[in-house]
């Protein structure tokens, strides 16, 4: 009897370190969502019964290791024991309860996370491709980065062009497949000013771990101020500004770069126009409009050294637009 006192005081000691342990060195990223709510509540009882059920197997095996060690000497055979119908029953009984009870919670958890639902929310289209995301915005510009005011909810309507990609920002909780052909819905209300970011949760190709793209909660003030900025961009009828929003629309800018470094997986376009390129058969060529013509609309023609040729697919575009992408491209100075 007094083992299984102490056993017992021992699982409650380890399983509370364990919870208090496993808590502070912050399993989860900032809660910066209402819907992450249900879902961090439910997420905080499983550490709770992850503790004690790592406590109830851990210490019970170092008790017996020290406690019940054979003597020096001592050859006796152990005790044989044929079954224990009220202990096996027991431990079908209660871990079947668990499991339904967590059952309950999470279709619990995830009814709540949807339920919160407001009938002005926002709605963005969102568009999934190898290897970026672009926001088709109410006002009526494309983006490549969410911005998003506090405290006010938002639909995604999200369409893949290619594969399945996944929509996920940690600080949100929720996460959402993006599948071709469909479009899914993703519903949330940031409540935390911050910079974050999405990521692509579904493996979708070479390029997946750079499919990520800024997401910035704002106070609505500083939104509509975002706002008014990229309508002014949208609507200035230039060719450089045409061109932008081309490369902005086709996800360009998932692989390339417009700084001076260079993209995730493709070659910067910073100071391109004019500039020697080295290709990957050891000849330089000039980039002018030719070849950058040539480089968007079969891009295997000619493989810039150091970048696998069959990443980009070939695009079409019409004189004019390519015309404004080059205008664009040769902007980046
Ligand atoms: C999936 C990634 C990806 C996407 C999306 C992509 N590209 Fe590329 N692009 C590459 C890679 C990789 C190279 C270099 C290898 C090659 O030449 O094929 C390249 C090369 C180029 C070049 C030649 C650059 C140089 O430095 O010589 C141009 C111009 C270009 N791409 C334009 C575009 C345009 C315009 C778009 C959008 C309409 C686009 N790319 C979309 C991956 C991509
Ligand atoms: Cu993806």
């Amino acid at each position: 009897m007094i083992h299984f006192v102490t056993v017992g005081i021992l699982v409650m000691v380890v399983a509370i370190l364990t919870y208090f342990g496993a808590t502070s060195v912050g399993l989860m990223p900032v809660q910066a969502s209402a819907q992450a709510v249900p879902i961090d509540w439910m997420w905080n009882w499983q550490v709770i019964a992850i503790s004690f059920l790592f406590a109830l197997i851990v210490v019970p095996i170092f008790y017996s290791i020290f406690v019940f060690r054979r003597k020096k000497g001592d050859t006796s055979d152990a005790e044989h024991i044929e079954g224990n119908t009220p202990l096996e029953i027991a431990w079908t009984v209660i871990p079947l309860i668990i499991v339904v009870t967590f059952a309950y919670m999470g279709a619990y958890s995830l009814g709540e996370s949807r339920r919160i639902t407001d009938p002005e929310a926002m709605i963005v289209k969102v568009t999934a491709r190898q290897f970026s995301w672009t926001y088709e915005y109410p006002d009526g510009f494309v983006s490549t980065e969410l911005h998003l005011p506090v405290w006010k909810q938002v639909i995604l309507k999200m369409e893949a062009v290619d594969v399945i990609h996944s929509f996920w920002v940690p600080e949100f909780r929720v996460k959402q497949d993006v599948v071709p052909g469909r479009v899914t819905e993703y519903r949330i209300t940031p409540n935390l000013v911050g910079s974050y970011k999405v990521r692509c949760a579904e493996l979708c190709g070479s390029n997946h771990a750079f499919m990520e793209g800024p997401v910035v909660v704002s106070t609505q003030a500083d939104y509509d101020q975002w706002v008014a900025e990229q309508i002014e961009i949208a609507s200035a009828n230039t060719p450089e500004g045409r061109g932008k929003k081309l490369i902005t629309e086709n996800g360009c800018v998932g692989c390339h770069s417009v700084t001076a470094q260079p993209g995730p997986s493709a070659p910067s376009w910073f100071n391109l126009f004019g500039e020697e390129v080295h290709l990957a058969d050891g000849s330089t060529i000039t980039a002018d409009e030719a070849y950058i013509t040539e480089s968007v609309l079969d891009p295997a023609a000619k493989e810039v050294e150091g970048y696998a040729p069959t990443i980009m697919k070939p695009f079409t575009f019409t004189q004019e637009q390519i015309a404004d992408i080059i205008a664009y491209i040769k902007s980046l100075k």
